[in-house]
């Protein structure tokens, strides 16, 4: 190797050793700066021919040119390894979870429980009825055939409004008018002797008692249901509450016992107990709501003739519902709007 290719090759590996641009302009000034090597080696070509000049100058020239281009390389490369760090040190994890600003809302588990229960009664072909919390006497009591003399209707159990009204003891006011509307659509078919597609029901939503204490609130949620029809009998009530009760808990092996009872409404009437056989519960009967067949005057009271219309009703209390699917032990941690209780259900 000649002293060029010596030089060409010191200054590469002086260039390269550089870690920053500042190293390398002084590495820079060693070869080729004012009084670098190469310029040294210039200075030295004076006493050559002019021939001499000619050769020298050229492998000079050239040495000079592969200096320049290690230079350029060397710069280019720690700008590449710059670029490199910053772009590290700079780095965003775009596969991190998001920070929320809040927690986000939800809905209450009440409500939760109502959204599966209009799913289940969905499946089964049952409708969703609507209605006004505020209701009049004849919807709520009357046309349920609830006597005048009913303890249900005195101003110690019933919240009474101005104007005669009072806020629906039960969702059972919200299956009368949709009765009603149904018989009426159909008149023209039922006056023909053709008969009508069957009432089938539900009525979810709140109710309100003057009642207060640790297991009872004054604004309460309830399901109620309607299957009306030419050949209904207690045995199809027996099948949709089983069927829903298994299919709301998720528990195939859910018993259920219908133990008589009285209602103005219905007319056999039966509370509805069930039983889990396996998990915290099991073993334990207990009370979830009441059913029985239609009352011959409530049937009546829909314009229909209950000589030839028969059916079944049945109500449940859905913040009992909710309690046993969830576990909780106190009715009042609904009603106390407590984040820290209602964030477990989101
Ligand atoms: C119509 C006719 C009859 C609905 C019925 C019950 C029995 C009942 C309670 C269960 C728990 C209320 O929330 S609760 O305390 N309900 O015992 N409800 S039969 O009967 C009707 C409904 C509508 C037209």
């Amino acid at each position: 190797m000649n002293e060029l290719d010596t030089l060409v090759e010191s200054a590469r590996q002086s260039f390269a050793q550089a870690l920053t641009p500042a190293d390398l302009e002084n590495a820079k000034a060693l070869f080729l700066g004012k009084s670098g090597r190469l310029t040294e080696l210039m200075k030295g070509m004076a006493a050559l021919s002019v021939e001499g000049k000619k050769t020298r100058g050229a492998a000079i020239n050239s040495a000079k040119q592969a200096i320049e281009a290690a230079l350029n390389e060397s710069r280019q490369a720690l700008a590449d390894a710059e670029l490199q760090a910053q772009l590290k040190a700079e780095a965003l994890d775009v596969t991190l979870p998001g920070r929320s600003a809040n927690a986000g809302g939800g809905l209450h588990p009440v409500s939760l429980t109502l959204e599966r229960v209009e799913q289940i009664f969905g499946s089964m072909g049952f409708e969703v009825a609507q209605g006004p919390e505020i209701e009049t006497d004849w919807f709520n009591f009357t046309a349920l055939n609830t006597p005048e003399d009913h303890p249900a209707r005195s101003m110690h159990d019933t919240f009474y409004v101005e104007g005669g009204h009072l806020l629906r003891t039960h969702t059972s006011p919200m299956q009368i008018r949709h009765a009603v509307q149904h018989v009426k659509r159909y008149k023209n078919q039922l006056d023909a002797g053709q008969g009508m597609p069957e009432i089938r029901v539900i009525a979810p939503g709140r109710t309100y008692r003057v009642d207060s204490d640790a297991t009872h609130s004054p604004m309460f949620h309830q399901c109620e249901g309607l299957w009306i029809g030419e050949n209904v009998s207690f045995k199809d009530l027996k099948v949709v509450v089983t069927d829903f009760c298994r299919t709301f808990f998720e528990s195939d092996d859910l018993i259920l016992r219908f133990r008589p009872s009285f209602f103005p409404f219905t007319e056999p009437s039966a509370e509805i107990d069930i039983q889990f056989q396996s998990g915290p519960l099991a073993g334990r009967w207990l009370e979830v709501g009441g059913s029985g067949q239609v009352h011959p005057s409530v049937v009546r009271n829909m314009g229909l003739d209950p000589e030839h219309f028969i059916g079944f009703a049945f109500g449940m209390g859905m913040d009992r519902f909710t309690m046993l699917r969830y576990g909780v032990n106190d009715l009042r941690l609904f009603f106390d709007g407590d984040v820290r209780f209602l964030s477990q259900f989101q």
